[in-house]
């Protein structure tokens, strides 16, 4: 039900906290912040450390060959599932879905979001109830857009959602509207105590959650 966001740069760091909160996430989420920081061999790191699937969240938005060439590394680097940008069109996004499982973006969860991407959800999520991806990024901090989006998405398509806690959303707000998984970075990793920022949104969240 929780995804660790680990975007921190040092190895040694994300092994830490991701040691320390294992018991209560899901599921860890890799950023270009801990890539550039640390390269892709900490994927490998984590799942050792944890047991648990990693997603690189790369937010690829190429065009078909470049997001192949990107993602073939990041899989061979042992990461379960790969995040794609859904506006650079179904090619580029079943470009990545040959080599392994996708997280397509349907909205994202800053306020920029509403310039350009929300008005193309509904054509995002008719992408993804064609292409099956294993999952679909909906915005934590808009419920009433993950609600939206699930009446529209098939449902075996899991929706994860960001912007839990340091964006404003809540997340069991996030549950009950309808989200599978909720994506939570600085609420944890820059908290004093990571493992207990995790205990308590395991808590809120548990018995909800589907994820
Ligand atoms: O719409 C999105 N919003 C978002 O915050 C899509 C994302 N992938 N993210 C990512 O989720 C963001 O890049 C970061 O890695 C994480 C949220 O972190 P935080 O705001 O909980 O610290």
């Amino acid at each position: 039900m929780i995804v660790l966001a680990l975007d921190v740069y040092e190895r040694d760091k994300a092994l830490k906290i991701a040691g320390d909160v294992k018991d209560y996430i899901s599921m860890v989420k890799v950023n270009w912040p801990l890539i550039v920081g640390s390269g892709l061999d900490v994927i490998k790191e984590l799942k050792e450390k944890t047991g648990l699937k990693v997603i690189a969240d790369l937010k690829l938005a190429d065009i078909p060959n470049t997001n192949r060439l990107i993602a073939k590394r990041v899989y061979e680097a042992g990461a379960d599932y790969v995040i794609v940008h859904s506006f650079v069109g179904k090619d580029s996004v079943l470009a990545v879905k040959e080599l392994g499982e996708v997280i397509m973006i349907v909205e994202m969860s800053h306020p920029g979001a509403l310039e350009f991407i929300n008005p193309l959800t509904d054509k995002f999520i008719e992408m993804a109830n064609e292409i099956k991806p294993f999952g679909v990024i909906a915005p934590g901090t808009r419920p009433e857009r993950i609600k939206y989006i699930r009446e529209r998405l098939s449902r075996e398509i899991k929706i994860l959602t960001p912007g839990i806690g340091a964006q404003g959303g809540k997340a069991l707000e996030a549950i009950k509207a309808g989200a599978d998984y909720i994506i939570v970075g600085r609420a944890i990793y820059s908290s004093e105590n990571p493992r207990e920022a995790a205990r308590r949104i395991y808590e809120e969240v548990k018995g909800w959650s589907s994820g």
